[in-house]
């Protein structure tokens, strides 16, 4: 059986669900979280162990064009890597025969979940694949990810999310891998039905809190309303575009740990430029950017005088 590496992300179900699908098809799947910023630096890594892998899967996430070129130099890591992405701002990258970068598909928004799992059933098929629970779920997923909801869906789909907050990524991926295993519909337990509604709440809170806070300013000439928070960044985000739609055009929510987001809701507001400008990318009403370089250290500067810093960069990973 193939031996499979794959790297995706953290931040969301969507980077979480491919290693669900992952682990229903192959006997071993190594996975490795990163950030958008560290794409590069964990495949150079995972590339310099190909030997251990059949297929190396990027879900979700891309590669720089640099990286994509020195991939396609080699007979070998083009046949080993494959990437399924869904983020317009990377579409670019579809000159190479190994990236697919999907944003729709006959008016239907894709979501890296979605895209990974039609090709795992049209190449591996298995019969946990075309089980009804498994593709409630991805349907689910993709819903919230792309915000491109079916009525009918669409309480439930927000629940389902949820979940993945109150289960925590491992917790969630280790719950539903058994659930669809063992299951076939899906049911919210009485348990869940709480938990979610105790979920919803404290988000409305923390949402609210944070509006308050809001600062207004222009960049390059778009109007932008700007808030600092680590979690709930894209409900956050939604809710400041909407809220604000006669103020600002684009929403900025920044996380100093981990990267910037921008979310837009009126029609002809497209994030990509903006977020492309700055380092990141997406889709045309969410997307994101990193945090620049040295931002914590400059931040405590302005905090504190006579710093020193002590230097000592561990490597991300080791060869398995
Ligand atoms: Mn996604």
């Amino acid at each position: 059986m193939k031996n499979v590496c794959l790297i995706t992300h953290i931040a969301d179900p969507d980077g979480a669900f491919p290693i669900i699908l992952g682990q229903l098809v192959f006997e071993h799947v190594d996975t490795f979280s990163c950030e958008i910023k560290e794409v590069d630096e964990v495949l150079k890594s995972v590339l310099e162990c190909h030997k251990n892998y059949d297929t190396i899967y990027i879900v979700d996430l891309n590669v720089s064009d640099e990286m994509a070129n020195t991939i396609d130099k080699s007979a070998i890591f083009k046949e080993k890597v494959k990437v399924f992405d869904h983020h317009v701002s990377r579409e670019y990258l579809n000159k190479y025969p190994f990236i697919h970068v999907v944003d729709s598909k006959d008016g239907r928004k894709e979501c890296g979940t979605t895209l990974f799992y039609e090709h795992l059933r049209s190449t591996y098929p298995n019969a946990y694949l075309e089980k009804e629970v498994l593709k409630k779920m991805i349907e689910w997923v993709r819903e919230v990810d792309t915000f491109d909801f079916l009525e009918e869906y669409r309480e439930e789909a927000l629940q389902f999310r949820d979940l993945y907050t109150i289960y925590g990524r491992e917790r969630y991926i280790e719950h539903f891998l058994k659930g669809i295993r063992e299951q076939e519909t899906f049911v919210f337990t009485e348990t869940e039905k709480v938990l979610i509604e105790v979920e919803q709440e404290r988000v409305k809170r923390y949402v609210e809190e944070k509006l308050e806070h809001i600062k207004f300013a222009t960049i390059n000439g778009i109007r932008v309303g700007i808030s600092f928070a680590e979690a709930n960044r894209s409900i956050l985000g939604h809710t400041m575009a909407d809220r604000f739609k006669d103020k600002i055009d684009i929403a900025i929510v920044i996380n100093v740990d981990r990267s910037i987001s921008y979310r837009a809701e009126k029609e002809g507001v497209d994030i990509t430029p903006l977020a492309t400008y700055y380092g990141g990318g997406g889709h045309k009403h969410a997307g994101g950017s990193p945090i620049p370089y040295g931002l914590e250290e400059s931040i405590v500067e302005q905090i504190f005088e006579r710093v020193k810093w002590e230097n000592g960069e561990e490597s991300l990973h080791e060869c398995l």
